[in-house]
């Protein structure tokens, strides 16, 4: 390679070292190997020598465009992959961060208060059950010890649907759930004692007006075990108040009732105060009925095949539309399954922290 080629070659290599940016690479390229570049000029003049010259000096200039070009490749994978590098670095997710203001999705209060449910029992032990909810009515209402002629069996009352089925109690009509029992009568067939369960879910009853809707949700508690007495049901339930509504000092008082499931049983009432249509919870002299519950019916775990002498324990149930509502403020009960994202957006939590009782239940 003669002198002007070499020193040539040596200001490319300078040049292709010193462009820092794709850009200014292709600057350089152009400079070297575009149609008025320095390498293509010197081509151009091949033709003015003899045809000896032109072999050796066009051999020479192949050789150095060859090298010109492998250096401009390797230079520009190298800044390429700096580019890369730069991008992954800058633009990296990070998964941690918090949602920024226009975050758009939001909890359903239901799921809030399910979630928040199940973080005060599940503290105190529980765990989830679930189970269908097309049932038959052996499982909704007979294992229940609730009567054949009992009003809730009605066409009137119980969304029945076409057909029978198999059930422990020979053949059964075939049902949407009226409450969710019918997970605990399953949970306590298919184990052995001790139980401690909570079951949220959708149940189902004809009925449909203001206060009313045929679809609606419910949460029930089942513990059995071999000492577990009334004591145990209202220190859980006076607790589960306290905590699900953030007042320590909530009055709470157990009013006698009845349910064919339970005996004894028992409505829960909470403590609050009438000022004009509405009320205010946590103090006052007067009530607000929020949850049912009651001693496990021994006919109940009989049917279960749970042997009454041996073990016993109680049950509670609540509707969860109603629990949110008092804890909410929510006054109609047909916007809860309207689907209206103003209503979302006003009612609805943040997507982000689960309740807890550590991390509280509604930050
Ligand atoms: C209410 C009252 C209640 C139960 C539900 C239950 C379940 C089994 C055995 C015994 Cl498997 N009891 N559940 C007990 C008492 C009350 O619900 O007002 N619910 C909205």
């Amino acid at each position: 390679m003669t002198d002007d080629l070499k020193e040539l070659s040596d200001t490319a290599a300078r040049a292709i070292a010193a462009a820092d940016s794709p850009a200014a690479l292709d600057a350089v390229r152009v400079d070297l190997l575009g149609k008025k570049g320095r390498l293509t000029e010197l081509m151009k003049s091949l033709g003015a020598l003899s045809a000896d010259e032109r072999k050796t000096r066009g051999q020479s200039l192949n050789v150095l465009k060859d090298q010109i070009t492998a250096r401009l490749d390797a230079r520009k994978a190298e800044l390429e992959g700096a580019e890369l590098d730069r991008r992954l670095a800058s633009e990296s997710v990070d998964v941690t961060l918090p949602p920024r203001p226009e975050r758009t999705g939001f909890i359903h209060p239901i799921s809030q208060t399910v979630d928040e449910v199940v973080a005060i029992l599940g503290d105190m032990g529980f765990t989830v059950a679930e189970g269908p909810d097309i049932e038959d009515d052996w499982y909704n209402f007979t294992a229940l010890n609730i009567p054949p002629d009992h009003p809730a069996r009605q066409e009137h009352d119980t969304f029945y649907l076409p057909g029978t089925r198999q059930s422990p109690g020979g053949s059964a009509r075939v049902v949407l759930r009226t409450h969710t029992s019918p997970v605990q009568i399953r949970t306590m067939m298919a184990g052995k004692p001790p139980f401690r369960i909570i079951v949220p879910g959708r149940t189902y009853r004809c009925d449909s007006d203001a206060t009313h809707s045929p679809m609606f949700h419910q949460v029930e508690g089942l513990v059995i075990d071999e000492a577990t007495h009334m004591g145990h049901l209202k220190g859980c339930l006076v607790e589960f108040c306290r905590a699900y509504f953030g007042i320590d000092d909530l009055p709470v008082r157990f009013r006698a009732s009845y349910f064919p499931f339970t005996e004894p049983s028992a409505e829960v009432d909470i403590g609050c105060t009438r000022e004009g249509g509405g009320f205010r919870i946590g103090h006052g002299d007067d009530w607000l009925e929020i949850l049912g519950c009651g001693m496990v019916n021994p006919k109940v775990l009989e049917n279960c095949g749970i042997d009454p002498a041996r073990y016993q324990g109680f049950a509670f149930g609540m509707g969860l539309e109603r629990i949110a509502m008092l804890k909410y403020g929510i006054p109609d009960l047909r916007t809860f399954y309207e689907s209206d994202l103003r209503w979302l957006r006003h009612y609805g939590f943040a997507a982000v922290q689960q309740p807890s009782l550590t991390g509280g239940l509604n930050p």
